[in-house]
């Protein structure tokens, strides 16, 4: 279903046995060096959801190739099996004309306890106008979709469940979103998740 233009909301994407596979994957991904980390804001303040990269490393507001505000170790390699995992999203979303010429390079995992919240933004560290997909795991969030100009109202609230995925290609790329709460205990039983995973997959338009 289309939440707005260019953003595609596509519930069970994933079937029990691919949201096993990818938890498996996120949990080897999670452990250190350049595992599971707390985001520090220049500001000062902290992100509630802990975060691991691959590909590239992001932290506000750049990129870099080690965890520059963590153990300084290089960051994970983004697998080819999550850029073939992009496209088929991107295609199955907004159809095969949509999928980027460049490849699938990062990944940002965010693990969500159920206090956990993100804050309305943007994402704009990335050089490339190809969709951003997300993939969730887990509990089942309020997704906030917001418009391009403010981070306040308009906004439309989307329930994202285990298995959702959404793209946001075109004028959507630029909405403010965020996450203003996780429900706990929304899980599926069989995938034995306690809180809840966002993965997104990104192009960075950056030199390899
Ligand atoms: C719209 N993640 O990683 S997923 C993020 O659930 C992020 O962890 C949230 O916002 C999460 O930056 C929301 C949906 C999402 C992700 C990336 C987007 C929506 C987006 C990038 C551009 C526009
Ligand atoms: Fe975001």
């Amino acid at each position: 279903a289309e939440a707005a233009p260019g953003a595609v909301h596509v519930p069970h994407w994933l079937d029990a046995d691919r949201q096993r596979a990818l938890l498996t994957a996120c949990r080897e991904w999670a452990r250190p060096p350049a595992g599971l980390r707390t985001v520090r804001t220049p500001g000062g303040g902290t992100m509630t959801a802990r975060q691991v990269c691959l590909g590239w490393h992001w932290y506000p507001y750049a990129y870099a190739r080690t965890v520059v505000d963590g153990d300084n170790a290089p960051v994970k390699p983004f697998p080819a099996w999550l850029d073939e995992l992009a496209r088929n999203a991107v295609a199955d979303a907004l159809g095969p004309e949509a999928v980027p010429g460049d490849p699938y390079d990062i990944a940002l995992i965010n693990f969500y306890d159920g206090d956990a919240r993100m804050g309305m933004h943007r994402d704009g560290d990335e050089r490339s106008e190809a969709p951003v997909v997300s993939l969730s795991l887990g509990d089942t969030c309020v997704f906030r979709f917001g418009n391009t100009e403010t981070r306040t109202r308009p906004y439309t609230d989307v329930e994202l469940r285990s298995g959702d995925l959404f793209v946001f290609g075109g004028p959507s790329r630029l909405a403010f979103h965020g996450v203003p709460r996780v429900l706990p205990g929304t899980a599926p039983a069989w995938l034995g998740l306690t809180g809840r995973l966002n993965i997104t997959l990104r192009v960075s338009g950056l030199a390899a």
